[in-house]
């Protein structure tokens, strides 16, 4: 931690509370009914979507998954366009027609959150290799599920990027299920990282409720694709709180499962390691989460009150 530089590790903590702040207010939202279309909570995650993005330059490249309200804010996104983006608004990133699973901002190499599970990952092999092109040593991120990892796409994307030593950092979001099916029935192997050996390039399994060592994993991955030595694959493991929807009953876990989890919780612990190391005390935790609580509550009313799209944009960047 001594290696982190103080206001790092003050962005760090505050980026991970503005991804549960966000998270339990929009889930407020829907459930009140104000939100259309469908939400996928990242809480319990954030460690993974902060330590990663944390390694990054602004203009390298993300993708994210249908579950990507974290990996978005990690990465810099905009929390008054994201609301209003859910709020169906002319404001939001989408100008309101995409919704929860396809906020981009290219401005912050953010190429998009996806609906399609696995469609992430060779859209950054594609901008690894348009980097590797130009010689302007970006790098490419892509995050995606456990459950991503046995679809053709995640093959067929490490695959070309390792044959081509491409800037590649693949980041698995290891979350024990995909939708409602446990891993142990999807998959036979222990660890997804074992999958990089198909493919000849490192794989690493890290503690995914840990931001700082996912920091680290990541930052390492990311200064070998900047030297041109190719892709690695990171296993970040790592939980969901709630269900894979808003909504869902969640009838394929146990309480005391979810309760586990939440014994680890990446905030806490974050924080605890914070306050024990002397960085910051217990009052300045809750100072930057209460400053962020505000900032989501602007970027709520921003969406709330801003104009309803005009009709004559739905035919609008459609392909035909
Ligand atoms: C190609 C494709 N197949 C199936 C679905 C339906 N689906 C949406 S999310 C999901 C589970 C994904 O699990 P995982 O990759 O582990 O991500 P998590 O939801 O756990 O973050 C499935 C099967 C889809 N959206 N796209
Ligand atoms: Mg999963």
């Amino acid at each position: 931690m001594t290696a982190v530089p103080v206001e790092l590790l003050h962005a760090m903590l505050a980026s991970m509370w503005r991804i549960r702040a966000f998270e339990e207010r929009s889930i407020e939202l829907f459930q009140a009914g104000e939100l259309p279309g469908f939400l996928h909570a990242q809480i319990g995650q954030e460690a993974v979507c902060v330590g990663t993005c944390s390694a990054l330059n602004d203009d390298d490249y993300l993708t994210s998954t249908h579950r990507g309200h974290g990996d978005i804010i990690a990465k810099g996104g905009r929390l008054d366009r994201m609301f209003a983006e859910l709020y169906a608004k002319e404001t939001g990133y989408c100008r309101g027609k995409g919704g929860s699973m396809h906020i981009f901002d290219f401005s912050l190499g953010i190429l998009g959150a996806n609906g399609i599970v696995g469609a992430g990952l060779p859209i950054a092999t594609g901008a690894a290799l348009a980097s590797q092109l130009r010689g302007s040593q970006q790098v490419a991120v892509s995050f995606f599920g456990d459950g991503a990892t046995n679809e053709g796409a995640f093959h067929e994307a490490l695959n070309m990027a390792s044959v081509w030593k491409l800037p590649a950092v693949f980041v698995c979001q290891n979350n024990e299920y995909a939708e409602s099916t446990p891993r142990r029935i999807q998959q036979n192997i222990q660890d997804i990282a074992a999958r990089a050996v198909g493919y000849d390039i490192p794989g690493v399994v890290v503690d995914g409720m840990d931001v700082l060592a996912v920091y680290e994993v990541v930052s390492e991955a990311v200064a070998r694709a900047r030297r041109g030595d190719g892709p690695t694959l990171v296993e970040a493991k790592t939980y969901r709180y709630l269900g894979h929807y808003v909504g869902d009953p969640g009838l394929y876990r146990t309480k005391e499962e979810v309760e586990e989890a939440m014994t680890r919780d990446p905030l806490t612990s974050f924080e605890r390691k914070l306050t024990t190391a002397g960085i910051l005390s217990e009052e300045h935790c809750r100072t930057i989460e209460a400053g962020v609580r505000l900032e989501v509550e602007a970027a709520v009313e921003f969406g709330r009150t801003s104009p309803e799209p005009h009709e004559s944009i739905a035919f609008e960047d459609v392909y035909a």
